[in-house]
């Protein structure tokens, strides 16, 4: 066999990566908790093997992409291409770092290195200890921005929060008895759907459950509803409200009494102190990577103050209502603005 001197040039060098960032984002809504991982193998600067990792529990990015590869005796000649630094631990599977030190790949490029404590640096080493060369950080920002509820979970020990909320021409979300009104439309609806269907939880507090009683569950999209989380500090919102009707795991914090009934888990917060940052570890433990804030106004207000949010979706509907409750402030981050139908949608990130 001839030895493999192609040299691959900047340009190519990202160009597979990019290609691997693509067969990750596949596995959207299928692979949390577990990052979006996406691999390509290259030969002579021919992509030979692609993969990626398709649902939580099955095989990792790196394990489909070998598999992929036809001809088994050209890996030792080849360059791998994955977004995540290839993992070093027994989980689910067996490690990434010992199949391709077994295959002894000619080199690795890695998107982003684990911030996972199980693999942190230790599968860079592992590769590294075998002799095989490893180049980090290809396209790195890319890769940060599509596991981004991933990359928060572990460095930030919270989930990744979504503000969102929706407010009439004049800034109000609701008539001024806190009586709920249609800003959304069909479209914001379906927009807002989507989101839910991709988040682990959504979170609304105690007068927004009163007064929209929303259900809070995906039904204007297809796939899974979140997990629904409601700050409720003196249990004031009816048990046959929307909220708790069906079967999708709902969370209650309130300050009197812990307990599971059913598919409702109340749990009770002693401390005097912000709850926000409690509730938000609580939620941690219980490994939820993103929640998204519905409401209301002083709920979302806190997370703006405590500048623990992430990412917020403010839309902006043509109608005025005349006197009623303003919705939150948020004077940094904007990052776009966009029209849909006669709504407008601002996208706002606390790293821009
Ligand atoms: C990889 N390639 O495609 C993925 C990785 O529960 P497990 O056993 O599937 O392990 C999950 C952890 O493995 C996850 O938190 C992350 O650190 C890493 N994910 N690693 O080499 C992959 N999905
Ligand atoms: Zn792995």
């Amino acid at each position: 066999m001839s030895k493999n001197n192609h040299v691959l040039n900047d340009a190519q060098i990202k160009a597979f990566m990019q290609r691997a960032l693509d067969l990750a984002q596949l596995g959207a809504g299928n692979v949390s908790p577990n990052p979006m991982v996406g691999c390509v193998i290259v030969h002579q600067g021919k992509i030979i093997g692609e993969g990626w990792h398709q649902r939580y529990g099955h095989w990792h990015a790196e394990v489909n992409a070998v598999a992929d590869v036809k001809d088994q005796s050209l890996l030792p000649e080849s360059e791998v291409f994955v977004t995540l630094e290839p993992c070093s631990h027994f989980g689910k599977t067996p490690p990434c770092a010992d199949l391709l030190v077994k295959h002894q790949v000619r080199r690795v490029y890695i998107c982003n290195d684990d911030p996972n404590p199980l693999v942190a640096g230790k599968g860079i080493q592992k590769l590294r200890d075998a002799g095989i060369e490893v180049i980090s950080g290809v396209l790195e920002k890319k890769g940060r921005v599509l596991n981004r509820r991933f990359f928060t979970f572990f460095e930030k020990k919270r989930p990744y929060i979504i503000l969102k909320w929706a407010e009439s021409t004049n800034g109000k979300i609701a008539l001024p008895n806190f009586q709920a009104v249609q800003i959304s439309n069909a479209l914001s609806r379906r927009w807002t759907h989507r989101l839910r269907s991709e988040e682990d939880a959504i979170m609304v507090g105690t007068r927004t459950a009163q007064y929209d009683n929303p259900s809070l569950n995906t039904r204007f999209w297809t796939g899974k509803n979140p997990i629904r989380v409601l700050i409720d500090k003196h249990l004031q919102v009816a048990e046959d409200s929307a909220i708790y009707v069906g079967t999708t795991p709902t969370i209650c914090y309130n300050s009197i009494k812990s307990e599971q009934k059913g598919h409702i888990s109340y749990v009770q917060m002693n401390s005097e102190n912000s709850w926000l940052p409690m509730i938000l570890d609580d939620l941690y433990q219980r490994k939820i990577q993103s929640v998204i804030v519905e409401g209301g106004t002083a709920l979302l207000q806190s997370c703006i103050d405590s500048h623990l949010w992430d990412e917020a979706y403010r839309w902006i509907s043509p109608q005025a209502i005349g006197e009623g409750i303003a919705a939150p402030i948020l004077t940094e981050g904007l990052v776009d603005r966009k029209e849909i139908g006669d709504n407008s949608l601002w996208r706002y990130s606390i790293e821009q």
